[in-house]
């Protein structure tokens, strides 16, 4: 379907370890800022073996779950909450396909990654696993719900 959901949603973008690495954290904050969502959370992180299970969970039982969790927990992650009308499927779309060689050009993977194991980013695939997600890789008091003071043209 082509029109975005008018709702407020919040989602779970991740930056991966290649992506902190390679020096792509900027660039990827970017994408989201300029195109007008909200910030509402930002850490970096040493993910435990344990949270990567639980957020993974779905695809335990597929072959390339241990290398996906060892890939995740290899080394620091930035994890982000954004805000806004229609966030978690317009961040999708940003994101690009899981496997960087199908992301169109224009999207972060397109543009930014080669290997399906090695995509850079992470963003939750629908409304409900972006409240569970940010609910597990953020405690209590670590997002912020603020208000724009001074633009309000955007978000
Ligand atoms: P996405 O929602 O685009 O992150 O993709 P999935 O939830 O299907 O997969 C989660 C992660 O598992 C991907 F980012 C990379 C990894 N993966 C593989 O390593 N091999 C696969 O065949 C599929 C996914």
């Amino acid at each position: 379907h082509l029109v975005a959901s008018l709702e407020v949603e919040e989602t779970y973008i991740m930056i991966k370890p290649d992506g902190v690495q390679r020096g792509l954290v900027g660039e990827i904050i970017s994408r989201f800022e300029k195109k007008g969502f909200k910030l509402t959370g930002l850490k970096l992180f040493e993910c435990p073996k344990k949270l990567a299970e639980e957020h993974y969970k779905d695809l335990k039982e597929r072959s390339f779950f241990p290398k996906l969790i060892s890939y995740i927990t290899s080394g620091p992650v930035v994890c982000m909450a954004w805000e806004g009308v229609g966030v978690v499927e317009s961040a999708r779309k940003l994101i690009g396909a899981t496997n960087p060689l199908n992301a169109m050009p224009g999207t972060i993977r397109g543009d930014l990654a080669v290997q399906t194991g090695r995509n850079v980013v992470h963003g939750s695939d629908s409304p409900e696993n972006g409240i569970r997600e940010l609910a597990l890789w953020f405690k209590e008091g670590e997002l912020c719900k603020w208000t724009p003071t001074i633009d309000p043209w955007l978000n």
